[in-house]
């Protein structure tokens, strides 16, 4: 029976031509919400262009010129209280404060589900409800999941059109019978009453008051990331021996990227925090000694994937269409690929998926063509006759102003125009993954790259990884950020890092895990290594490490190459011998600090926060594994700084 409901006809008669199994949500929704129509988006690019064509004509995109980005590019401007992730309103809702562990913010389903239903109440009035499929992996992986999201915001729907293979949607939802489900409202970006929640038991979610990437684009990290993530937990909790099909057993926050080093081919998985190199690696050209090494793009920031039987690997999928990347430092210099795939669109995908999206980036308009400008990306800032530019804020300036470009100011693009996309990219059974590269952001302490000794070691290390704060999302502090997967986890740390510690049991031929730090500054603040294009050379270290052709050195943090091991001639900037031999070892100094540190970071774990524990789930004990390791690392730290 269909329940008492106040809507409208038309709107009754849109929801009853979705499948069956959705009407009495997407009711209920349409029911709290009050939109004044309900449109369901096909998939086909038509009706994108009609969006797209409509938010042109409201103001909210500026429509750029078609010889500089190809057809149907935009520029967006955010509001300026909503230009990032905010974690502190990021909420797991379970009945047990322990299932979200002690790094969430956590409540109660039915406590946040009446507050939120207020917020939600009327919140699309005067506005369309678009019915959204998406499907995250390629349409055809063993590992699709295909969802809907609702929202009243026409630029989600055009960015996730870019990203999240909704053309494939309904084909994958006729077949599942549950389904996940976002709700997503941009509300009145209220900054006081934004919040980004889980239910993982519902497999739904809700997200209100910010038109932001990681806020509002729920295939992505809410669900694509954060509910899957619980899958997977599940699925390798259940799974007793490698060769068991468990669906679903690895979601991470990582790149995914191949190198062919001619004689072989090397896939790597690189789990750097938000704003520290994912895309740049993954769409980056080797340089100098390395540029006979091609490297092929697969995703720049989240894989999923699962063992692959009678193989003993993991096999992974880049689980999204599109890329959300920053474009503060976008250059042929720091990441070619994308800039290539910015010049020279593919006709088939400017047709369908569309052009570019930038949000937050300068204006420049000359003579009436306009296009967008940002920073360090090597190009001066436009200036002469009959060119004018505005800033992030709609202001007009020139080149002495303060405010540009916004530090998060981001592009959304279909990864399908990549020059260098691997052709395996959509292979319905993802590619195998060879090196996992955990990496953080830190000055002083990490190497260049190092390799644990062991597994256990190598678990441990990742759970200590460390990251000084990027704009990524707001009120960043430097902190620990396993796996650069901190904002993303969304069960307890505890049950991740057994999970971590049981994956040479699930998966016999588990990847090698290397660290990798590409920050280390001077005592002037300056950074030491190239980075971009020279991170290839440290690659090629690593896989001549792997290779056993050279032999590492040891130090407390693991192993570490030696200066001969790494080519740096030609660098871009100097790196002088003596800085790289200072780079490829911890410094001793943090190191006697670290040990501390780390001690007080693992009983946070095990405990909770120091500070700022209000409002968070609940901690369990870590697996021994851990502390083990923690007492091994000790004791090499006090003989190596003796
Ligand atoms: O905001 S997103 O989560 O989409 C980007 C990021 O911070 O990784
Ligand atoms: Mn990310």
């Amino acid at each position: 029976m269909t329940p008492q409901t106040t809507l409208s006809d038309a709107i009754e008669s849109t929801i009853a031509s979705l499948p069956q199994h959705m009407q009495d949500w997407v009711r209920k929704e349409a029911d709290l919400c009050k939109p004044d129509s309900v449109e369901i988006i096909t998939g086909k690019a038509d009706q994108i262009i009609r969006l797209e064509n409509e938010l042109e004509t409201s103001g909210a995109y500026t429509r750029l010129d078609e010889d500089v980005y190809g057809k149907r590019c935009f520029y967006a401007r955010s509001d300026k209280n909503d230009v990032a992730r905010v974690e502190e309103r990021t909420v797991i809702c379970t009945e047990d404060p322990v299932d979200a562990g002690p790094l969430n913010f956590w409540a109660n389903p039915e406590e946040m589900h009446g507050k939120l239903d207020k917020l939600f109440d009327g919140t699309m009035k005067g506005r369309t409800m678009y019915v959204v499929p998406f499907v995250t992996n390629p349409a055809d992986s063993q590992f699709a999941t295909a969802g809907v999201q609702l929202t009243d915001s026409a630029n989600v729907v055009c960015n996730l059109y870019r990203m999240s293979n909704l053309q494939d949607g309904w084909r994958i939802l006729e077949k599942q019978a549950r389904f996940p489900r976002i709700t997503h409202s941009y509300g009145t970006l209220s900054k006081e009453d934004r919040w980004i929640t889980h239910f993982p038991k519902e497999l739904y979610c809700r997200t209100i008051n910010s038109d932001y990437g990681g806020n509002a684009l729920g295939p992505k990290k809410i669900f694509g990331l954060r509910l899957v993530g619980i899958q997977a937990l599940e699925n390798s909790q259940k799974k007793s021996q490698p060769d068991e099909d468990v669906g679903i057993e690895l979601v991470e926050h990582m790149a995914l990227f191949g190198i062919d080093y001619g004689d072989r081919r090397v896939q790597f998985g690189a789990a750097f925090p938000s704003m520290c190199g994912k895309t740049n690696i993954a769409t980056g050209v080797a340089e100098g000694p390395m540029a006979q090494y091609k490297v092929f793009t697969l995703g720049d920031d989240i894989i999923g994937g699962a063992t692959k039987k009678g193989d003993g690997r993991l096999y992974v999928n880049n689980i999204e269409a599109g890329m959300f990347g920053v474009t503060r430092g976008m250059s042929d210099f720091a990441n070619k690929m994308l800039m290539e795939a910015l010049r020279n669109p593919k006709p088939e995908v400017q047709d369908c998926e569309g052009g570019p999206i930038f949000t937050n980036q300068v204006l420049v308009d000359n003579n009436g063509s306009k296009r967008v400008w940002w920073s360090e990306s090597g190009e001066d800032f436009p200036q002469g006759d009959g060119i004018t530019t505005y800033n992030w804020l709609g202001e007009q300036i020139d080149a002495s102003a303060e405010e540009k470009d916004q530090k998060n100011a981001r592009v959304t693009m279909p990864i399908r125009n990549v020059p260098n996309l691997d052709s395996d990219y959509s292979n319905s059974d993802g590619v195998p993954l060879d090196v996992a590269l955990i990496g953080g952001r830190s000055s002083k302490l990490h190497p260049l790259i190092s390799r644990a000794r062991s597994w256990n070691e190598a678990v441990y290390h990742a759970l200590c990884q460390f990251s000084e704060p990027t704009a990524a999302a707001v009120g960043q502090k430097p902190r620990y950020d396993p796996m650069a997967n901190r904002p993303f986890i969304a069960f307890n740390v505890s049950d991740y890092a057994q999970k971590w510690l049981d994956i040479p049991k699930k998966t016999p031929k588990p990847p090698a895990v290397f660290s990798v730090n590409w920050f280390r500054r001077d005592d002037d603040g300056n950074f030491i290594w190239d980075g971009f294009g020279a991170n290839y050379r440290v690659l090629d270290a690593a896989v001549r490490q792997l290779d056993g052709k050279d032999a590492w050195l040891e130090t407390p943090i693991g192993l570490v190459p030696k200066p001969e091991h790494i080519d740096i001639s030609g660098l871009k900037y100097t790196t002088t011998n003596e800085q790289l031999a200072e780079i490829l070892v911890p410094n001793k100094e943090a190191l006697k600090s670290e040990v501390a540190n780390r001690e007080g970071w693992l009983n946070e774990l095990e405990n909770g926060l120091e500070t700022g524990s209000e409002g968070r789930g609940a901690p369990k004990k870590l697996p021994q594994a851990i502390w083990d390791e923690h007492e091994a690392f000790k004791k090499r730290v006090e003989e190596y700084t003796a």
